[in-house]
């Protein structure tokens, strides 16, 4: 599987990059009303990750996420549902490894949308780089509670080294707080994703506003 999907990155699969920008702070959230929220704070980059709908109500949900993302001209990944995300025009695509394999990847390159893609171990991030995607996101930095994880945390170091051998846009996600952010980013990080650190705050916006001065 890994042969096949080499040689179709090698030889026809191109996902666009996401532009000169860092791609900064990345908060990953599971509703319109959180993009409301927060992407008029100016927020530039974001992840909708729904677990909770389906069918028509899904659709819909991603189908404004995407109008209120263009708004702000924000870069709006979807998570999971690739082919909603290329039927509504969205920014880019997140997927796991698990997804990669029932993903039509050529459909999502066709469309031009970016690739996302989630790493948690050399090999996935072997697998991965196969891929050429346009960001990777290596995790857990830290423990997490947010994600049932069969991963142990990789830590900073992890990201250091995987920083000395790859080109490609690193995003940092599991567990990150505020007192991590100038260890990750001098550690190599060029995005840290966060989901309680932003949803579980008592003051959201503040806590967002405090994010986007420091990660960008
Ligand atoms: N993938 C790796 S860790 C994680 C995901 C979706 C959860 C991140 O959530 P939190 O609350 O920022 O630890
Ligand atoms: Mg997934």
């Amino acid at each position: 599987w890994l042969t096949a999907t080499a040689e179709e990155g090698n030889n026809r699969l191109r996902f666009p990059d996401c532009g000169p920008d860092r791609l900064g702070f990345y908060p990953i959230v599971d509703s319109c009303a959180w993009l409301e929220r927060l992407l008029p704070l100016g927020v530039k980059t974001c992840q909708l990750r729904v677990k909770a709908l389906r069918g028509q109500a899904l659709v819909h949900e991603i189908r404004r996420a995407v109008q209120i993302a263009r708004q702000s001209s924000c870069r709006l990944f979807i998570n999971d549902y690739w082919q909603i995300a290329i039927d509504e025009g969205a920014y880019g695509v997140h997927l796991g490894q698990e997804d990669l394999q029932t993903a039509d990847l050529a459909a999502i390159a066709q469309a031009g949308l970016r690739l996302g893609v989630s790493t948690h171990c050399y090999w996935e991030v072997a697998r991965a780089l196969a891929l050429r995607p346009s960001y990777m996101a290596v995790g857990p930095i830290f423990t997490t509670q947010t994600k049932d994880m069969r991963f142990a945390p990789q830590g900073i170091e992890a990201l250091r080294r995987w920083r000395r051998s790859l080109s490609y846009p690193l995003v940092a996600i599991g567990g990150i707080k505020k007192h991590h952010i100038a260890t990750l980013l001098s550690a190599g990080a060029d995005s840290l994703a966060v989901i309680t650190a932003v949803t579980e705050a008592e003051d959201p916006e503040a806590e967002t506003r405090h994010w986007l001065q420091r990660v960008h």
